[in-house]
């Protein structure tokens, strides 16, 4: 397992490398350009402007995220091909700086959704992200993005960068058309043309599940169970093609055994990399984010590291989203002390995977 944490570069996380590396057993990061818009080349200064600062910390930068796919690839119209074109280039880009996995995502529109970013847990005063359908219910689309926008406090947020969503209504109405096997069809398009070249510069690309795990506002969603990621394997027969398994997602639907998809993938050779976080169930699709500990939650993290730690041990790992614990201000999901608590757990629970040997 290697520990690695996600931070948004200098100019836009409050938490600092230096935090960062004090973290018992953290190796490196998974990185992110947030002002990126998708469809975007990443250049090379721009890539070294980011990645130099983490070297020089001491720490490795082989996995990066959130490389946007842009919409007319998944709706497979227009400038889908320059787009290809272009995240062909950021791969190249990417792997000369040592980058070896790239977290990506084939939702269309919106990423991650949740209906209140500062949720207050009234039992222990903590903040943590919070979802409930039935207040979504009432909300626009274009509503949920100004409330993420309201309860962002000013950070950007990974997925809901602001140009993405400038032309939502238009982009929604032109989803009506695209079916899940269509939209299948546009991805595998994009993989035939973009795995050769992973292959040629031994970069991995993972997919990322749908969050929540069901569709929502009408639109396709085709990664978010067992089921879907067989559909997805299946679209292109190259280790190169693989999955990162994020168990806060997948957990969203307690029908997903998250340790038999690890076990089944991993041991595939498809799993590279893992976000790992717990969630507690507070009704039909209403949930909070808890702390990592399996008790805290309704996922057995135990069970999830043992898995990985029995078919995918060399694979990349990070704390996902953690509350707002001891005063902390910060991006939501994404402050420093619940996901540091959250790393030495998991590194807790895999040296007790070892020892039980
Ligand atoms: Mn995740």
């Amino acid at each position: 397992m290697k520990m690695t944490f996600r931070w948004f570069g200098a100019k836009s996380d409050p938490v600092t490398l230096e935090q960062i590396r004090q973290i018992p057993g953290m190796t490196g990061l998974m990185g992110f350009l947030d002002y990126k818009a998708a469809g975007e080349v990443w250049e090379k200064e721009e890539i070294k402007e980011y990645i130099g600062p983490i070297h020089d910390a001491g720490l490795l930068c082989e996995v990066i995220e959130s490389v946007n796919v842009h919409e007319d690839i998944k709706m497979g119209i227009n400038r889908r091909d320059e787009y290809i074109e272009n995240y062909k280039i950021t791969i190249r880009n990417l792997a000369s700086f040592g980058v070896k996995v790239i977290v990506y995502n084939f939702m269309p529109v919106l990423d991650w959704l949740r209906t209140d970013l500062n949720f207050l847990n009234a039992d222990d005063g903590s903040e943590s992200m919070f979802y409930d359908e039935a207040e979504l219910g009432d909300l626009s689309p274009l509503e949920l993005v100004k409330k993420t926008a309201d309860g962002s406090k000013g950070f950007s947020m990974p997925g809901w960068e602001p140009e993405r969503l400038l032309e939502l209504e238009a982009t929604l109405l032109h989803y009506k058309g695209i079916t899940a096997d269509k939209l299948r069809e546009n991805y595998k398009y994009f993989l035939d043309a973009i795995i050769p070249v992973c292959e040629e510069c031994n970069v991995t690309m993972a997919c990322h599940p749908d969050d929540p795990a069901w569709p929502i506002f009408g639109l396709p969603r085709i990664a978010h169970s067992f089921a879907d990621f067989e559909k997805i394997i299946g679209l292109h027969n190259s280790k190169r093609h693989a999955l990162c398994i994020c168990s806060g997602s997948l957990g969203t639907n307690l029908e997903n055994d998250i340790p038999a998809i690890i076990r089944h993938f991993g041991a595939m050779g498809r799993v590279p990399c893992l976000h790992i976080r717990n969630l507690k169930h507070m009704g039909y699709r209403r949930f909070r984010e808890s702390s990592h500990l399996s008790s805290d939650g309704d996922l057995d993290l135990f069970e999830i590291v043992k898995a990985m730690y029995d078919v995918c041990p060399d694979a990349y790992v990070r704390p996902d989203h953690g509350r707002m614990i001891w005063g902390e201000t910060g991006r939501p999901g994404y402050g420093l002390y619940d996901r540091a608590l959250g790393a030495a757990y998991l590194n807790g629970l895999y040296e007790a995977c070892e020892k039980l040997e």
